[in-house]
């Protein structure tokens, strides 16, 4: 049965698509549900059901009970969203170009090399649990689910990272130097025993007795979007508003988070801004969607929240999601047919559950 076409969307202005994308929600009724992540742009987070970070929504995901998943975000989150569902759920992703390019800095090869590389002295397997930032692919989740691991997201890394050195005594951290930096670093972990492994180099470019020393061993990897956040940023916005508090996501680099007064995943940083009390003034260092509708909600409330880059830093992948996209697979829908289905294979899916279970059970509340 063939699929309707996309082109046949692309020349619908916003209003159309709106009405259109409302009707096909009302025919699917609850055999839909549409996910939307903090980064999506206002035309499309507004149709989501439900709201929030790659924790809550794969949470989401886990519980629903919904034939099909549509999930408006990146792909790392639609194959969250497949593997946690039900075998008789669909995850589908608006837009199969929306990847996270963070997410692309590790991929299975060169994990697995450097896990052979720590295994030179003694098998990594005994010495090192690995943790695999949510943003990335499933086979990195499955590498973990293997090798007694775990998955985290920026709102459960400590809790994560604790757990881990619970288990074995070193930490190999991947695809996000930052994160892993930043919670190190909150830990009471000095910077000396966070090092990076460069996966172009042969050991990493790290020494044995570096590996020795370390605590946590960094993958070289990092958000595009949050390192365009600096310390001069901050510095700036002191000057001009001294009173000014300062929040930032823990993929910024770590001079920016020693500046802020506060750290939090994107659902932390809303629920901090929204927790202080009238009067107060923001500096927000994460993605520029999630910062305008902040901003726009927060000034009902007499608080004011500013971006941190003089330039915008969005998400562009993220942006890929649009009105278009979601009516053509929600059009689909109706009509029976599926597009853009994101499926894990079973090899794959069962070792990565694994690794988001024990991620869920060392987070839940
Ligand atoms: O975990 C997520 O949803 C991401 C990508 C950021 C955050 O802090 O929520
Ligand atoms: Fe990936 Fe950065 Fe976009 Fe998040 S903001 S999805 S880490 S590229």
């Amino acid at each position: 049965m063939d699929t309707i076409p996309i082109n046949s969307f692309l020349s619908l202005d916003d209003a159309q698509c709106d009405e259109r994308i409302i009707a096909a929600k009302k025919a699917l009724g609850t055999r839909l549900v549409i996910l939307g992540h903090h980064y999506q742009r206002e035309e499309v987070f507004k149709h989501a059901d439900y709201t929030g970070d790659s924790l809550k929504l794969s949470r989401q995901a886990a519980q629903s009970g919904a034939e099909y998943i549509v999930f408006c975000g990146v792909h790392f989150m639609a194959e969250v969203a497949d593997i946690l569902s039900g075998f008789q759920q669909t995850a589908i992703l608006p837009d199969l170009a929306a990847g996270c390019s963070m997410a692309d800095m590790a991929n299975l090869k060169n994990v697995e090399q450097a896990w052979h590389d720590l295994s030179v002295i003694r098998k990594a397997d005994e010495y090192i649990t690995p943790i695999t930032y949510i943003n990335s692919a499933a086979d990195l989740k499955a590498f973990c689910g293997h090798h007694g691991g775990i998955v985290c997201t920026s709102s459960n890394a400590e809790r994560v990272l604790k757990w881990a050195f619970s288990q074995r005594e070193k930490v190999l951290f991947f695809p996000d130097q930052h994160l892993g930096r930043n919670t190190g670093a909150r830990m009471g972990i000095p910077l000396e025993q966070m090092v990076v492994w460069d996966f172009d180099k042969p050991q990493g470019g790290l020494t044995q007795v570096q590996i020795q020393a370390a605590k946590i061993i960094l993958w070289d990897g990092f958000c595009s979007v949050h390192q365009q956040f600096q310390p001069e940023h901050i510095e700036q916005y002191r000057t001009t508003y001294p009173e000014g508090k300062v929040i930032s996501h823990p993929e910024c680099p770590y001079e920016v988070c020693q500046k802020s007064d506060e750290i939090g995943s994107t659902e932390t940083i809303i629920k901090t801004v929204k927790a202080s009390p009238p009067g107060t003034r923001w500096l927000v260092g994460t993605e520029v969607n999630l910062v305008n509708r902040l901003a726009q909600e927060s000034l009902l409330e007499d608080k004011f929240v500013h971006y941190m880059a003089p330039v915008v830093c969005m998400c562009s992948t993220m942006y890929r999601i649009d009105p278009h996209h979601l009516l053509w697979v929600l059009e689909n829908l109706v009509e029976g047919k599926i597009v853009n289905q994101i499926k894990v294979l079973p090899k794959i899916a069962a070792p990565a559950r694994l690794a988001l279970e024990r991620m869920l059970e060392v987070s839940s509340p």
